[in-house]
């Protein structure tokens, strides 16, 4: 396969993709296997770090805000984590369960945290000279866990990105973009040489790098190494390796590979104080993204010390006791066949389903019926203590309360069969989105860009967006959702850099030829509910809006 793969990237040819796809002329694929291994992970820690934490703001974000810029840049002088220890850290990753960690080498701040031969801004500049990038790359290595790394391809310190602080909203004056991309390829060269093989390249905010700059990068990156897994952000419409929805559960999708990213607090940077999810929460979203068929990449933002804050690492201990007792359900396995709601979320493999129960009616758990036939049932923490029955109405499933976990109670069912060919079993969801991946198309588009399509709608990533012509005051985005699928709620997320452009829309659903109307606002800042409505088409109908309409994501939910 390597060297079949290494013919194709020679003549720049892409292959069939990890999404089983036709080739693709915009992107250079992981190797299948490759995607399916790093899928089997389920669980990863997420690390956003830099000097910027002794100002307890948010990395890249706060510099020419909360923190002038001037200032920002010269804290590197006073960073001097003295109690950095890459073991403690990768101990606290494994202790949760976590298979592999992605640092942030370097984000929107230009900031490196490994003496870079192609800057002076970097962890050299500073009283603690130490390769952190490199420590932490050993240390993955030594207690077996695998490591990947985040390098933000904008970059608001650099003379030569065009765009700077405060939030990529300025021009720099002179800047040259091809001297820049030199120098970011430069950069990502160093980073899989010298810490490689990486697990991942998790790229973000390409801003202004389109493919034409992009794609030689992650051509330069297959040639180094054929089986690292890239996220869909090396550059603007980049379709990834796999997709990466933000701060929220991505839609149930057996096709594309996604990896959410969430922080355990609010920021992704050090905060003190900031609001920490509860043990609940932060099982029930690995259990909602893993029965979704993703993966979980999960945020510390560690203190200017070089600690992971203690009650961080407690909460993160709490989630690995739970995911120790539960192994078998989380890793390897893929999401479904039931689709994750307010039930709960489900796994599989071989001949074994999970079903994660968090909501109970009363002393059991009704879902709708499944097309095999169950042989045994026992809750996975202790032996027996499971009923299940297999009734015309459903699968009825009793636990005793005292054996339930708040968090989520583990049924594992034996069936006659293979799991993973059972086909995909709505439930009554909550709050996962209907559109991740689904065909759409718009009455307009930016100059016709590639950058702006409907698809980047629903993509399941923030950074990109539909985007229509300026002036453009009435727009459509409509979604095909393969089959009449029931919905109740749509959630506008309109470009953070237009926000309030649109003010008026409706949502209307497609009634043999007619389009009909389910919902109308004045805005689109709330989400809309509706009565529950079944349809394959449904419109985004833009009625008014001050200038042309740009969403970065359009969600349609049960
Ligand atoms: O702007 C960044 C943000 O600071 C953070 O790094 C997240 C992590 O995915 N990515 C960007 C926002 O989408």
């Amino acid at each position: 396969m390597r060297n079949l793969q290494a013919a194709a990237l020679a003549v720049g040819l892409a292959f069939s993709t990890a999404f089983g796809a036709a080739a693709q002329t915009n992107w250079i694929p992981a190797p299948a296997e490759a995607v399916a291994k790093w899928q089997d992970l389920r669980f990863g820690m997420f690390i956003h770090w830099g000097p910027v934490s002794l100002t307890g703001h948010e990395i890249g974000w706060s510099r020419g805000k909360e923190t002038p810029a001037e200032t920002y840049d010269k804290l590197v002088l006073s960073f001097n984590p003295t109690n950095f220890d890459a073991d403690a850290w990768v101990a606290t990753a494994k202790a949760a369960g976590m298979k592999y960690v992605v640092l942030t080498t370097k984000h929107h701040d230009g900031f490196c945290l490994w003496p870079s031969d192609l800057t002076e801004y970097d962890i050299a500049a500073g009283p603690f000279r130490r390769d952190i990038v490199g420590e932490l790359a050993a240390a993955c290595r030594k207690q077996g866990l695998l490591f990947g790394t985040y390098y933000s391809v904008c970059d608001w310190w650099h003379r030569d990105f065009p765009k700077g602080s405060p939030g990529g909203r300025t021009e720099k004056a002179g800047a040259v973009l091809d001297r820049y991309v030199e120098y970011y390829r430069g950069q990502v060269r160093e980073l899989v040489t010298r810490y490689g093989p990486l697990v991942s390249m998790w790229f973000d905010v390409p801003q202004v790098v389109g493919p034409t700059q992009g794609l030689p990068t992650v051509k330069m990156l297959r040639e180094l190494q054929p089986d690292i897994v890239i996220n869909n952000r090396a550059f603007s419409g980049a379709p990834g390796d796999h997709v990466t929805p933000e701060q929220r559960v991505g839609g149930f999708d057996m096709e594309r590979p996604w990896e959410t990213c969430m922080t355990i607090c609010r920021q992704w940077a050090w905060k003190p104080d900031d609001k920490m999810k509860s043990r609940e929460e932060c099982i029930q979203t690995l259990v909602r993204t893993v029965g979704g068929n993703g993966n979980l990449l999960f945020n510390v933002g560690p203190m200017p010390d070089g600690r992971i804050e203690p009650r961080q690492v407690e909460r993160l201990k709490e989630m690995g006791d739970w995911v120790a007792r539960h192994a078998e359900s989380v890793y390897e396995t893929r999401g479904g066949p039931y689709k994750p709601g307010t039930w709960g979320a489900s796994t599989r493999r071989g001949s074994s389903v999970y079903l994660h129960i968090m909501k109970w009616d009363g002393d059991a758990a009704v879902l709708p019926r499944l097309p095999a036939k169950v042989k045994s049932a026992v809750l996975l923490t202790a032996k027996g203590g499971a009923d299940v029955a297999q009734l015309d109405t459903g699968l009825v499933v009793r636990v005793d309360a005292a054996l339930r976990d708040a968090a989520a109670t583990v049924v594992k069912l034996e069936i006659d069969g293979d799991a993973m060919a059972l086909e995909p079993i709505a439930t009554a969801s909550g709050g996962t989105s209907l559109t991740t991946g689904a065909k759409a198309t718009a009455s307009n588009v930016f100059q016709k860009s590639g950058r702006y399509t409907a698809a980047m709608a629903v993509d399941g990533d923030p950074e990109t967006r539909w985007a229509t012509d300026a002036g453009t005051k009435q727009a459509w985005l409509e979604v095909d959702l393969r089959h009449e699928t029931e919905v109740s709620k749509a959630v506008v997320q309109e470009w953070e850099g237009d926000r309030g452009r649109i003010r008026k829309i409706e949502i209307r659903v497609k009634d043999g030829e007619a389009w009909k109307t389910v919902a109308a606002a004045d805005t689109a800042a709330k989400p809309l509910t509706f009565p529950p409505v079944k349809a394959r088409y449904i419109r985004l109908e833009i009625l008014d809006a001050k200038d042309g309409p740009t969403v970065e994501e359009f969600h349609l939910m049960k």
